[in-house]
């Protein structure tokens, strides 16, 4: 038997000098799931817009408030379900208040500047403790990936500010600050896994940082765990696409503000956030605005990447029928359409003579192959081949910063390749394929390929590549032109392999050679070194140079 949960009403606390402001923004609604220190609802007075945080953690029952409404000290703002785990914090929060929005403070100034907060009031003399702050409780989730590490050393963050993105393959959750104060160490880097109790960052709390008396301030606290995260599925629009913020607004402003959702949705578009700027209250960014971002960046005036076709009658000529597309290819679509419409492709059709290649394979599968029950198709040779060239040219191995001058050169080789399944294309990443030998990358890569056809593929397996293969070997053509799978910065196509004759010593000479097409975005590759690098890689598979461990 359970316990009826407590249920209280959050009101307005003191505003200090202000009354009857307005309510320029409610951030929740009735069913919302929330941590302590979410905002609530975001007020604004001619002087300074501020959020009021929840006091605890909990489900907002009933909603007391709407935007246009006028509220006091002591108004009541909502409803809340209290959850067992919300703390023993009954006090109420004092308001978080912004100066009135942009221009945004120097990226540089770690000061309280860059804060969301700033107190009206003088605040006392601060007193500091250094706290360890640790992942709260995430339910059934262990080992979730950290997929964004939203402050840094130096920051001056208030209670509430986001300060790590988590990603599980169902969810993406900020988990908020459970105190103000400043960065002094992080201990999470993007990639990492954590889980509950994992230490996030060691933070400097300052008496005036949250401005709440009532909270017992912490000494020298080893492991103060952050509020809950907001854990939200993310809803789809009629395309597909996550809606809505992740329930209540992280309080942090130190990096596009945006919830979570509006963070993952970008990523899966290849939106730099910092170019957005946000609809919302304080320039809060909303999925709309990251969508209409999308749209004018592609083509101004028009929307190729889809929901502005025109509506058309196709009926009045014939019989038709209406399809869906799958979900994959509802979420690919737009990130293929960024691509194709964001990057100038060029692609580079060479050959490789995979002859000897080829023998080599089938004498692996009949000998060893046999004995480890694994088989060697041509895309492991390819890989390995693909690394040698990579290295040979590091500039493919690199992603385009968002600054669009400079480059990010990774030193490691987690290739992507594409997988044709039922429901769609999807993209599995292959880690360290430099590491690894021709079985261990076919067994990977059997397995990856299986759990994509089952639909079974985790966050993780689609993340970190550096390159992309896709191969339509298995199936024919003579040469096509794939779509670079932004961040990266090429992607290599390869067709069905044929016997040609070849002009040899006099005389053609039957050999089996493979059709390859490298797509690259020319802002980063010109056409020299794309051909150079085809022609590393046709030499690699021709030598196997980096395909065979080299001889004892
Ligand atoms: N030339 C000739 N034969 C080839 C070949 C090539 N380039 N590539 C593969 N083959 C052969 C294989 O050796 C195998 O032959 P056998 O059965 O006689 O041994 C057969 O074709 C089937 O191979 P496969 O395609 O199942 O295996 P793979 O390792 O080459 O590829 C995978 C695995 C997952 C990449 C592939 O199954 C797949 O899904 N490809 C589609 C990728 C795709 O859709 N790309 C398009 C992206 S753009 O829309």
């Amino acid at each position: 038997m359970t316990s009826p949960q407590p249920v209280e009403t959050i009101t307005v606390p003191d505003l200090g000098d202000f009354h009857d402001v307005d309510v320029i923004e409610v951030l929740v609604k009735a069913g919302d799931v929330i941590p302590e220190g979410a905002s609530l609802i975001t007020l604004e007075t001619d002087k300074a817009a501020m959020d009021v945080p929840a006091p605890k953690g909990g489900t907002v029952r009933e909603l007391h408030v709407k935007t246009g409404d006028k509220v006091s000290r002591g108004s009541p703002v909502l409803t809340l379900e209290i959850s067992a785990e919300a703390g023993p914090s009954a006090a109420k929060s004092a308001p978080v208040i912004t100066p009135p929005p942009k221009p945004e403070p120097p990226p540089e100034a770690a000061s309280p500047a860059r804060t969301l907060s700033a107190s009206p009031v003088p605040a006392p003399p601060a007193r500091s403790a250094l706290e360890s702050i640790a992942v709260p409780d995430l339910g059934d989730f262990h080992d979730v990936d950290v997929i964004e590490v939203l402050v840094k050393a130096g920051d001056v963050i208030p209670e509430g500010a986001s300060l790590i993105t988590l990603e599980t393959d169902k969810a993406a959750m900020d988990v908020p600050a459970p105190k103000g104060g400043t960065v002094r160490e992080l201990h999470v880097k993007t990639g990492d896994k954590v889980s509950r109790g994992s230490p996030i960052l060691t933070l400097e709390t300052l008496a005036e940082a949250r401005p709440s008396a009532e909270r017992p301030t912490g000494k020298l606290s080893h492991s103060t765990t952050a509020p809950a995260p907001s854990v939200t599925v993310p809803p789809s629009d009629p395309n597909g696409i996550p809606t809505g913020l992740a329930g209540p607004a992280s309080g942090g402003r130190l990096h596009p503000y945006a919830g979570p959702l509006v963070r993952k949705l970008a990523r899966e578009l290849g939106v730099n956030l910092d170019q957005v700027s946000g609809s919302g209250t304080r320039g809060r960014i909303r999925p709309a605005d990251v969508k209409s971002f999308v749209r004018n960046t592609i083509r101004p005036g028009r929307s190729p990447a889809g929901g502005e076709i025109p509506a058309y009658d196709y009926a009045r000529f014939g019989p038709v029928e209406r399809q869906p597309l799958s979900r994959i290819q509802k979420i690919a679509g737009p990130r293929l359409s960024a691509s194709w419409n964001t990057i100038p492709h060029v692609t580079q059709h060479d050959q490789a003579d995979i002859t000897e290649l080829d023998r080599l394979r089938v004498r692996l599968n009949e000998g060893d192959g046999r004995r480890l029950g694994v088989k060697l198709t041509l895309l492991p040779f390819l890989m390995k081949a693909a690394v040698q060239a990579l290295r040979e040219h590091p500039t493919l191995n690199a992603s385009l910063n968002p600054d669009l001058e400079t480059l990010t050169l990774k030193k490691y080789y987690h290739l992507g390749f594409a997988v044709d399944t039922p429901q769609g294309l999807v993209v599995p990443v292959l880690q360290n394929v430099d590491q690894k030998d021709l079985w261990t990358l076919a067994h990977e890569m059997t397995n990856l390929a299986d759990k994509a056809r089952q639909g079974r593929l985790a966050a993780a397996d689609f993340q970190g590549g550096t390159f992309t293969l896709s191969s339509l070997g298995g199936i024919g053509g003579t040469a096509f032109t794939p779509i670079i799978n932004a961040p990266e910065v090429a992607i290599l196509g390869i067709s069905r392999a044929e016997i040609r004759p070849v002009w040899s010593e006099g005389a053609f000479v039957p050999r089996l050679r493979l059709p390859l097409s490298l797509s690259y975005d020319h802002r980063v590759i010109d056409g020299a070194l794309a051909v150079r690098f085809t022609r590393s890689l046709a030499q690699a598979i021709e030598t196997f140079s980096g395909i065979l461990p080299p001889p004892p």
